[in-house]
């Protein structure tokens, strides 16, 4: 017998026992070879008096001993690389007398895999070796019987991996051993938990070297961050451990395991490591709650973290205000008084109880999710009632609107505004030199439309040089046009909030024929041509009445001017330069730039307000050349100058009239600055008349008045006041028409000879600003400047007795203060010699003092018709010394028309084969035939154009002729004096 000491059996915890020999009960009965004097099983007494068993051999004395013990079947239970605990003592040869050569201090360890748990025989040879074990130096000491012996450990391990389990063998070789134990273990890798990741007991790897790789899982109540893994070593220790786990939201970590927050806390994010506190409006009523529920009347938004305070939606925007701009709104307003305890406020802009609203209108920047306090509304319609709301949001607006109650409305009215385009054109009467347009009105006029302009060119010149035309009705009658071109016309609307765009361009030819279309001019030079009464006086009218036919102007006898305006179609609104903020654009909107080159100077004929005034010619290309008058401007001009001379340009651009002096263009883009106008040349009216004094008929003078007028209506009309009409300012052509020029509005004149013009009068009549031509002037514009048609009306009266007088000065050489003391007095200039009665009763109509009682253009232009076409009664009685001239005695007269009838005139221009149709359609006078035009004679069956155009042009001549014919078959005595 003999005593183990320290033999407790307590295994480390990652080594997992197979087998071990002293907690077997009973023998072991291994397999020993040879069964007899090999290996002997003995059983002995632990420590603890438990018996344990022990295999002795000790056959040191003989030689080769191979004695072999081999144990049971040890399953390997999963395990790869089993361990061999080994004690056992062994005796030292040299304490043995007589062994020496067989004595070992060794033995050998085996072992053998098998699927076999009942191997009976195994071949030694099949057992493969894992060590010789010899003694170790560590030792403890045994008693063994009566001896001490040293109890040596040896651990030997090797790697089982093919079968199922493996037997072990000791092979004894001649040594004297006791294995007092035997333990088989593998070694294992604890369960445990890592990161809040649970690791599983796991087997360690083959190879002494070799990791096994292990994947943790969560514990309850966790969730995986990052895939916690980690390697079991070889020797059963974790190592390198990776990822791992959080706990769920609403529990927190404690003590390596995930617990429930309690009622009153969440634990909403991940991120964060403990429960915390309910945030403020919020509460949690169980444990374990991941967010807190918001109180009743409290909000969260979807994009709110549940660690924020729960908030409610904002009250009403505060003192909305809106600021109105033409079609757009500008609306503002101030934050609510609640912020529900949010930041994110936002404002929406509605159009609530908007109907007209359409998509069109613009929100910017934009309708909602606005963040500033402001919104600009565009794209609205003009003049249109709009309830505009702006609500206010935030967050946790969203289904917890409280309605109205969020929002704030004002109602406003949007102001007029620029119209939209025009855009359907047509094109009614063409004639050679015109056609006549018209429009519908604009979609969207935007308001009322003031006016319409109408452009047009010569398609082949483009826009670089256009002429503008403007009326207040939805038609224009275009006139000045060159036969036989191809034109443009476009058309644009205008109300108080400015122009809309321009139509597209309608393309329209003008027809062909060689004489040009009568207008009040040519009328005049008829007036001019007729030197005696009746007969010459119908055609006359007759041709004065196919011009109001033909315009629709000047038709209506007794019409006020302003209703006239809206009734004529054609009658254009003037635009003050002045209102452009560029003088250079207004310029250039009303007159054509024309190259210095095509210019010839010839002549200086005068000295203007701003430099010379030269006659030359002007040949446009593709034109004829034409004689021009060319006022230019001194080389050294202030800006202000240069503004002023070609103010007047910008106005005479506007203006189309035959008794208007005709803008050509102007010279801007070199030097001198130029204003190139039709050439008149007989120069300006009161030096002509004086230079003739005498020379003229009544009718004649008559005839210059009636043009005269004629060119005021027309201004008067475009509510344009001349301010300086007086003889001086008329011009005179070759033809004896006159036209209406000085249009600068600049009246400051260095050397006037005759003292036109004054700045200083005593008394009230004290001018503050610019000159005034006194004589010509009302009362109440030298008084208090009030410059209106009327008071051009009273200048009109002065020029008529200009005319009259052949020139004479008004008021003579009284002083301009004793001119308006005798006014204000009540003087007025006395009838000229040989002035008619009813004229000078005219001149003294238009010297009203009340200007409303003043005749109107109109009025004096039919009252001037009137004598023209009954001067018999009208004219005859004078008011000065000359006798009743005899001219105006009656001659003929009514005969014209049968002395001379329709058919002979179809004769004379070779187109008698229409008389039959054109006396059953009714025409049937010379002058029936006058009124023709193409549409006429297409609908009563003449169709050929060539036809029509002979007609047209022709019979005008064939009648002109025939009346010069009359005039000089007339006696000396109707000849002018
Ligand atoms: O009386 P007049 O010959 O006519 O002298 C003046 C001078 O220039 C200074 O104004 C004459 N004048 C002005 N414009 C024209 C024109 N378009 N045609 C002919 N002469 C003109 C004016």
């Amino acid at each position: 017998m003999f005593t183990v000491i320290s033999t407790a059996r307590v295994y480390p915890p990652n080594e997992e026992t197979l087998l071990d020999t002293r907690t077997v009960p009973g023998e072991l009965k291994w397999a020993a070879s040879p069964t007899e004097g090999g290996w002997e099983e003995v059983s002995i007494m632990d420590e603890k008096n438990v018996p344990i068993r022990t295999y002795q051999v000790c056959n040191v004395m003989e030689p080769s001993q191979s004695n072999w013990l081999r144990t049971d079947w040890i399953p390997r239970s999963g395990a790869q690389r089993i361990y061999v605990e080994i004690k056992f003592t062994l005796r030292d040869c040299n304490s043995l007398p007589g062994v020496t050569g067989t004595c070992k201090e060794t033995f050998n360890l085996y072992y053998y895999e098998s699927n076999n748990d009942r191997e009976h025989y195994i071949r030694e040879s099949n057992f493969l070796k894992i060590d010789t074990v010899a003694a170790d130096e560590s030792f403890t000491q045994v008693d063994i019987g009566d001896r001490i012996m040293k109890l040596n450990t040896e651990v030997r391990d090797v790697k089982v991996t093919t079968r199922k389990g493996f037997y072990l063998a000791f092979q004894d070789v001649g040594a004297c051993i006791a294995l007092v134990s035997v333990r088989v273990f593998y070694k294992t890798c604890p369960l445990t938990v890592r990161n809040l990741a649970t690791f599983p007991d796991t087997n360690t790897g083959a190879d002494t070297s070799s990791l096994v790789e292990v994947r943790g899982s969560c514990v309850n109540q966790s969730e995986e961050r990052e895939e916690p893994k980690m390697y079991c070593g070889a020797d059963g220790e974790w190592l390198v451990p990776i990822g791992g786990c959080v706990c769920n939201l609403g529990y927190e970590e404690r003590s390596g395991v995930c617990q429930a927050c309690t009622v009153g806390f969440n634990r909403a994010v991940s991120t964060d490591r403990a429960c915390s506190k309910c945030p403020p409006h919020s509460h949690s009523e169980k444990e374990g709650a991941a967010v807190c529920d918001c109180n009743p009347g409290y909000y969260r938004s979807e994009s709110d973290p549940a660690s924020m305070p729960c908030t409610q939606p904002p009250s009403a925007p505060q003192q909305l205000i809106s600021e109105v701009n033409e079609t757009s709104v500008v609306l503002e307003w101030s934050a609510p008084l609640r912020l529900g305890g949010r930041s994110d406020i936002s404002y929406k802009a509605g159009s609530l109880l908007c109907l007209p609203c359409s998509q069109d209108v613009l929100f910017s920047p934009q309708q909602s999710g606005l963040r500033a306090t402001r919104v600009c509304v565009s794209e609205l319609q003009a003049h249109t009632r709009y309830t505009f709301t702006i609500l206010a949001r935030n967050g946790v607006s969203q289904g917890h609107s409280a309605g109205a109650g969020q929002s704030v409305s004002v109602t406003l009215t949007t102001n007029q505004a620029a119209p939209s385009p025009v855009t359907s054109i047509q094109a009614g009467d063409v004639t050679r030199h015109g056609v006549s347009l018209a429009w519908q009105q604009p979609d969207r006029p935007n308001g009322v439309i003031l006016e319409y302009e109408v452009k047009y060119y010569e398609k082949d010149q483009k826009e670089s040089s256009y002429r503008i035309m403007k009326t207040a009705s939805r038609s224009a009658d275009i006139t000045g046009l060159s036969p036989l071109t191809v034109y443009l016309y476009q058309v644009r609307a205008r109300t108080a909030a400015g122009y809309g765009e321009f139509s597209g361009p309608l393309e329209f030819s003008t027809n062909s024929d060689p004489l040009p279309l009568i207008g009040d001019a040519a009328s005049s030079t008829l007036l001019l041509l007729s030197i005696s009464g009746g007969v010459i006086l119908l055609l006359t009218s007759t041709a004065v009445f196919i011009i109001s036919r033909r315009r629709g102007k000047y038709s209506q006898a007794k019409q006020d001017s302003e209703e006239e305006k809206h009734l004529n179609p054609g009658v254009r609104i003037y635009v003050d330069p002045f209102t452009y903020e560029d003088p250079d654009q207004a310029v250039h909107e009303f007159a054509k730039e024309i190259d210095a080159t095509y210019i010839h100077i010839e002549k200086v004929i005068g000295i203007g307000e701003f430099g010379e005034v030269c006659s030359g010619r002007l040949r446009l290309q593709g034109k004829r050349e034409i004689y021009v008058a060319i006022k230019s401007l001194k080389a050294a001009y202030s800006n202000k100058q240069r503004q002023d001379f070609l103010s007047e340009a910008s106005i005479m651009g506007q203006f189309d009239h035959p008794n208007i002096i005709r803008l050509e263009g102007v010279v801007t883009r070199c030097k001198p600055v130029m204003i190139i106008t039709e050439y008149m040349e007989n120069g300006s009216l009161d030096a002509f008349l004086r230079k003739h004094d005498g020379h003229f008929t009544v009718i004649q003078l008559v005839g210059m008045l009636r043009g005269i007028a004629s060119g005021m209506k027309y201004l008067s009309d475009m509510s344009y006041v001349h301010r300086d009409l007086a003889a001086r300012n008329i011009l005179v052509n070759s033809n004896l028409v006159c036209k209406v020029s000085d249009f600068g509005l600049s009246r400051v004149l260095q050397e006037d000879p005759e003292n036109a013009y004054t700045t200083r009068v005593t008394g009230t009549y004290h001018s503050p600003g610019g000159k005034i031509p006194i004589r010509w002037t009302s009362p109440e514009a030298i008084a208090y400047r009030k410059f209106t048609p009327s008071s051009d009306t009273w200048s009109y009266g002065v020029v008529m007795w200009e005319v009259m007088s052949y020139g004479e000065r008004p008021y003579w050489d009284m002083s301009n203060q004793d001119v308006i003391k005798a006014i204000d007095e009540g003087y007025r200039l006395p009838p000229p010699m040989d002035c008619p009665v009813c004229l000078h009763q005219l001149m003294l109509d238009c010297w009203q003092t009340e200007r409303t009682h003043r005749p109107s253009f109109t009025q004096i232009l039919n009252m001037l018709d009137k004598l023209i076409r009954n001067p018999t009664t009208t004219l005859r009685r004078t008011g000065g010394d000359r006798p009743v001239p005899s001219l105006l005695e009656p001659v003929g007269g009514p005969e014209f028309v049968s002395v001379w009838s329709a058919e002979d005139c179809l004769q004379a221009i070779g187109m008698g084969m229409y008389r039959d149709t054109l006396t059953t359609a009714g025409y049937t006078s010379p002058d029936s035939l006058l009124t023709l035009t193409h549409q006429d004679m297409t609908s009563i069956g003449i169709i050929t154009p060539s036809h029509q155009d002979q007609i047209l042009a022709s019979v005008q001549q064939v009648l002109l002729s025939h009346m010069q014919q009359i005039q000089e078959q007339m006696p000396d005595s109707m000849v002018p004096v």
